[in-house]
């Protein structure tokens, strides 16, 4: 997370392998899945870190709540 965006907005990964995102603002965010997979963070600071493992293959859309059009994608694949 730099400069109010998800840097980079798309990744993929495999089931079970650990996706953490990272805090590298001044400002607060969060982690809130949109669709394909049912998490939410607390927001979190500056260095302040959230993290999920997908269980399942597919995609899946999340957004920070705080900041409008903050979005990422994650493909996750068996
Ligand atoms: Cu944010």
């Amino acid at each position: 997370m730099k400069d109010i965006k998800f840097a980079p907005a798309s990744v993929s990964v495999r089931v079970g392998q650990k996706v953490t995102w990272t805090n590298s603002d001044q400002v607060d965010h969060n982690v809130k899945a949109d669709s394909g997979a049912s998490f939410s963070s607390q927001n979190f600071g500056s260095g302040g870190s959230y993290s999920f493992t997908p269980k399942k293959a597919g995609t899946i859309k999340y957004e920070c709540t705080i900041h409008p059009g903050m979005t990422g994608t994650l493909t996750v694949k068996g």
